[in-house]
């Protein structure tokens, strides 16, 4: 099929959000919604997004998961940022079919915090044919009560620093506690993002079973029959459900999970579950969903080592740091190159790692592989682990990053920077931070 061109306007603001009956909040988002709107391609198009900012603050967005090219990731090192009144044109392909997801890589802790995030879906004609597919953002709100974003005094703004903002506020799609209704008989695909700030998201059924068939880069090798998984922040899953039988009902909760915070973790309820009246389904399951390349054995040779660690800072109490720095300035690598890094979370919390742009297969965790091979952007390390990671960077040279996305900690400096060179150019002039006006022009690079 050929590839086609999508295009879409992201208008971002301020607006009035009733997340329930007796909840409004200053959301702030794209097209007055939250989540902003899906974006839908196929595999291979181009989507062209032209963010308008219509906030009092800059704002930029970044394609979480998309292989696109780096001046178009949406961080501070590719670009100015959109500033109030101003607009930017987003231009890219989509090579990967799965579940992915845009949010602002500007001022996060207020702007993702407040709603500033939305799917991004990518279908192949050779995704499994299910009765029905839904998008679950999983999110959450830490309101005061007169439902407003203010935070805390001194301790509470301390203890946000150290856990991630972490609110009662429960939100799937923008709305508390939402009803899914759902037919008897029938199997659903259902993606999950967890777009929250910094909670684990320990995804139960009430105990009923589902399978996992896609994680952050898209269809594993073969459905894994689990009654839980857990999705930390930046992670995607999606899973199949059912069929249930007419009149069932269930809660679509998360299980406590203990990463290490002040703040303990609880069971809690997202959604609800009913199902409705029995229809035939036409859903098939493959047992073979995709087959995966191992790029690398479990043994190969480290070619990088990189540590987060949380420390004590005479200045801010506490430090989020990359190889002990903060905002760390990593080596250059070349493109083609296979790379097998070694990640360790030296402190004593969980930090999510994510690698923007890129795939990797995580060879193994303390020593162990991984139950199943998948294509992965975000990782999380518990305390003390070590995660060995393969990837390899193909030729899209520029300034890319790394970080927790714990929106907190990479705020505090809990990142990396590096460069992907075109061995046959060599570095790059430094392109830190040009002017970020639209550069909307006919001459752009199609590519069909
Ligand atoms: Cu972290």
């Amino acid at each position: 099929m050929k590839p086609n061109t999508t295009h879409y306007q992201l208008t971002a603001s301020e607006f009035d959000w009733k997340i329930s009956d007796n909840k409004t909040v200053k959301a702030w988002g794209f097209n007055n919604t939250l989540p902003g709107p899906v974006i839908k391609a196929k595999k291979g198009d181009t989507v062209v997004v032209n963010v308008v900012n219509n906030l009092q603050e800059p704002t930029m967005i970044h394609w979480h998961g998309i292989r696109l090219e780096a001046s178009m990731d949406g961080t501070g090192v590719v670009q100015g940022p959109i500033l109030p009144g101003e607009q930017f044109e987003y231009r890219f392909t989509v090579p990967d079919a799965g579940t992915f997801w845009y949010h602002s890589h500007e001022n996060e802790v207020q702007q993702m915090e407040r709603g500033m995030y939305g799917a991004l879906i990518v279908k192949d004609d050779n995704d499994p044919a299910m009765d029905e597919e839904r998008i679950f953002m999983i999110d959450d709100m830490k309101l005061t009560k007169s439902n407003d974003f203010k935070r805390g005094n001194f301790i509470q703004r301390w203890v946000e620093r150290h856990d991630g903002r972490e609110g009662e506020t429960l939100l799937i799609n923008g709305k508390e506690n939402p009803l899914i209704e759902i037919y008897a008989g029938q199997v659903e695909r259902w993606r999950f993002v967890n777009s929250s700030s910094a909670r684990y998201f320990r995804l139960h059924l009430d105990g009923n079973p589902f399978k996992i068939i896609a994680t952050d880069g898209g269809l594993i090798e073969s459905p894994i029959e689990v009654s839980e998984v857990l999705l930390v922040p930046g992670e995607r899953v999606d899973i199949v459900v059912g069929p249930f039988s007419e009149g069932h009902s269930f809660a679509l909760q998360s299980l406590p999970y203990n990463r290490v915070t002040f703040k303990k973790s609880v069971h809690e309820k997202f959604a609800s579950v009913e199902v409705k009246n029995a229809k035939t389904s036409r859903a098939v399951l493959p047992g073979q969903l995709r087959s995966i390349e191992p790029l690398a054995p479990q043994q190969a040779a480290i070619t990088r080592k990189v540590k987060l660690s949380v420390d004590p800072s005479l200045k801010r109490g506490i430090d989020f740091r990359v190889n002990n720095e903060l905002h760390a300035e990593d080596e250059p690598v070349n493109a083609g190159e296979l790379q097998i890094w070694e990640v360790y979370n030296a402190s004593l919390m969980d930090h999510p790692f994510h690698l923007h742009g890129f795939f990797f297969q995580v060879l193994e965790i303390n020593g162990i592989a991984p139950a199943y091979l998948a294509w992965k952007d975000t990782v999380n390390l518990a305390p003390r682990t070590k995660v060995k990671i393969a990837w390899i960077p193909d030729n899209r040279p520029g300034r890319w990053m790394y970080h927790c996305h714990i929106i907190e900690h990479h705020q505090a400096g809990m990142m990396g920077h590096f460069e992907v060179v075109d061995p046959a150019k060599g570095p790059m002039a430094s392109t830190h931070a040009h002017h970020g006006h639209s550069c909307k022009t006919e001459s752009d690079v199609e590519t069909a």
